[in-house]
């Protein structure tokens, strides 16, 4: 007797008739697999759909950061109580981090709160957005630079998405969230000139990240590490469809080393307002003989959340004309002749926010 029409109901169970000895195996069989998906170990058949797809959803994602969690608390307990020797037995992190997902589903029409995305993530977190594996050495200490003014919207989405990925990631980082003050024209290079130095100040970080709030990675194999050349990593955006706009195309997202960073002085201080800040930079890292590491154009794709351009932070029409000067202007402009001043920093669980006065004009063209 198998599974066969018995007049028209379907008899589901035709094994199971009494205490029989199939029907006890069959039994036996339902419960282990029970037993094994709510341990969660039944991903070998939730992982390849997921990767396939892109399709997990965010409980997923967190669920299997909690055995984490619970590492770093005990980590962090285990650092103030037992003896030193013990983080000494740590080795290095792999080349390869062992928990990632590969394509991941983004989406921003979900209302997200900030409490809601500190409940969700806060808890693999330390105090102002910072993580460190607590199983590994890290390969590199990186901190995360974001320019920043009057888009708290974005924040909770790219908050929401970007912890996990970078936890998966085992990069040992914090996020700095770099608030220009007061209602002048807005510039993104020298906030981020601003975020290096003020990172630097709280921990000796190897690599920078710098990036866009409204842009998130599909895709965590998209490391966010420095290469042994600067990196591009935003190169195929939803609105530009998902390709390059143009070859030298450098903003977005993007990773230099301390070292790559103080070769081309930093970024352009004097870039006021919207545009070529980002190919200021590319011009400075080919004129010192470097070249543009990036991703493939799989694993580099982003979704950028829609939105108008910023009040005060039009197009500067003086800025195109800029571009053909920097080799000459790049040696003056940059980290040796940031000006600026800290007005209030906070740590938040899910980032360190800077509120820094750049010394920003009001629109002057
Ligand atoms: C493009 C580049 C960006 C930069 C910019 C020109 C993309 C995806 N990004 O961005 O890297 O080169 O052109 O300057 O092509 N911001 C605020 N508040 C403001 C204004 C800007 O927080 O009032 C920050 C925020 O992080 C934002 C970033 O600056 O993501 C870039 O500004 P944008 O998003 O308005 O410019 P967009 O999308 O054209
Ligand atoms: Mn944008």
């Amino acid at each position: 007797e198998r599974f066969t029409a018995d007049g028209n109901t379907l008899n589901l169970v035709p094994l199971c008739k009494g205490p029989t000895l199939p029907c006890r195996l069959h039994m036996v069989c339902f419960l282990v697999v029970l037993f094994y998906s709510k341990d969660g170990t039944f991903f070998v058949f939730t992982m390849p759909y997921r990767m396939a797809n892109g399709n997990n959803t965010y409980s997923q994602l967190i669920k299997e950061l909690v055995p984490l969690e619970t590492k770093t608390q005990n980590a962090s307990l285990g650092e103030t109580r037992m003896p030193p020797n013990t983080s000494k037995t740590l080795g290095p992190c792999p080349d390869t981090p062992p928990n990632l997902l590969g394509p991941l589903h983004v989406e921003f029409n979900s209302n997200r709160t900030l409490d809601y995305v500190r409940k969700e993530v806060g808890s693999i977190l330390q105090e102002g957005g910072r993580y460190k594996p607590p199983d590994c050495i890290a390969q590199q200490k990186v901190a995360i630079i974001v320019a920043f003014r009057n888009r708290h919207e974005h924040l909770k989405h790219w908050l929401y998405y970007l912890h996990p990925i970078l936890v998966r990631q085992q990069l040992d980082y914090r996020v700095y969230i770099i608030n220009q003050d007061g209602e002048g024209v807005f510039n993104r290079a020298k906030l981020m000139n601003t975020g290096y130095v003020e990172a630097l100040k709280e921990y000796d970080y190897e690599c920078f990240v710098f990036s866009d709030i409204d842009l998130v990675p599909m895709n965590d194999r998209n490391l966010y590490r420095c290469f042994d050349n600067p990196r591009h990593l935003a190169v195929a955006m939803d609105k530009f469809n998902f390709h390059l706009p143009y070859n030298g195309y450098f903003g977005g997202v993007s990773s230099l080393s301390k070292d790559q960073y103080l070769k081309i002085n930093g970024f352009p201080n004097s870039f006021w307002g919207w545009g070529g800040e980002d190919d200021d930079i590319y011009n400075r890292i080919l004129n010192r003989g470097m070249s543009i590491s990036r991703p493939d154009s799989v694993t580099g794709k982003y979704r950028m959340i829609k939105h108008e351009r910023d009040l005060h932070n039009e197009p500067n029409p003086n800025n195109p004309g800029k571009l053909s000067q920097t080799r000459w202007t790049m040696d003056k402009d940059g980290i040796n002749s940031l000006k600026y001043s800290v007005k209030d920093i906070v740590r938040d669980r899910l980032y360190t926010f800077i509120t820094v006065d750049i010394e920003a004009p009001s629109i002057t063209w």
